[in-house]
């Protein structure tokens, strides 16, 4: 496999390093139980939130050079999208105020506001314009299907989506028997919806990078559980 790009590499180094890729045992909203669990609310600390927004703009910059996308706004699904979108924006135009300088962010409310300036959106007004979606992970896609319909119900073009994580795992089974080969989520996503989607990291990524940041047991369990659920596509 071929060498993570730097920014890739520097990540994945800080989410190991600030204790927000753990190793262990975890129980996942698929109800698999993973040896590994990527929790982005653990940015909190300032040089870590520093090292999520860098990988998300560099990946997105990579991403709109590269034709793929082109969005105005970034948005970030409550709760964890609403800093990872909000320090993303930040940094795009940080690192190119030419381009970026004048992108707007926006999220939504889980819960519909009835007073004041009400509605369910908080930021840029998404009618009419181009969302890029920036969260945490991918295991399913059935959160990314929710802010989908949420951006839509609003008039927004969702545009692409961006995620630290892929776990590139298959679509849980109907029957339940997960031991027969099936589609990803991701794969799954970009059909249905004829959306570019990108990630800073795959489970391909993590396995080769955390040779000597993470025990040599820890790995060989990752490499058994990619070897279990990853997807066929
Ligand atoms: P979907 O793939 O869209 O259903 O989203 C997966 C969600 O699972 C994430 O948004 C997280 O809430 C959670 N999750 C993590 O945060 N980290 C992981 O490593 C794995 C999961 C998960 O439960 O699959």
């Amino acid at each position: 496999m071929a060498a993570l790009s730097p920014y890739k590499a520097d990540f994945l180094k800080a989410s190991i390093e600030g204790g927000v890729l753990k190793f262990g045992s975890f129980e996942l909203k698929s109800k698999r139980i993973s040896p590994y669990f990527f929790n982005a609310g653990d940015f909190y600390r300032a040089d870590l939130l520093q090292a999520i927004s860098t990988a998300y703009a560099k990946c997105i910059i990579e991403a709109h050079k590269s034709g793929q996308l082109d969005f105005d706004i970034v948005f970030g699904p409550a709760y964890k999208g609403i800093p990872l979108a909000t320090a993303a924006t930040d940094k795009l135009a940080q690192l190119d105020p030419e381009t970026y300088g004048k992108i707007c962010y926006s999220f939504d409310r889980k819960e519909a506001k009835d007073h004041g300036e009400g509605g369910n959106i908080v930021g840029a007004p998404l009618k009419g314009k181009r969302i890029l979606i920036v969260d945490d992970v991918i295991t399913a896609g059935t959160a990314k299907r929710e802010a989908i319909a949420k951006i839509e119900k609003e008039g927004g073009i969702v545009a692409g989506i961006v995620v630290a994580l892929d776990r590139m795992e298959k679509l849980p089974a109907a029957d339940g028997d997960d031991s027969k080969p099936g589609p990803s989520a991701m794969g799954e996503l970009r059909k249905e919806y004829g959306i570019p989607i990108f990630a800073i990291l795959t489970l391909d990524d993590i396995i080769e990078g955390m040779r000597g940041l993470a025990s040599p047991e820890d790995v060989k369990k990752t490499e058994e559980y990619r070897a279990k659920y990853k997807a066929s596509d």
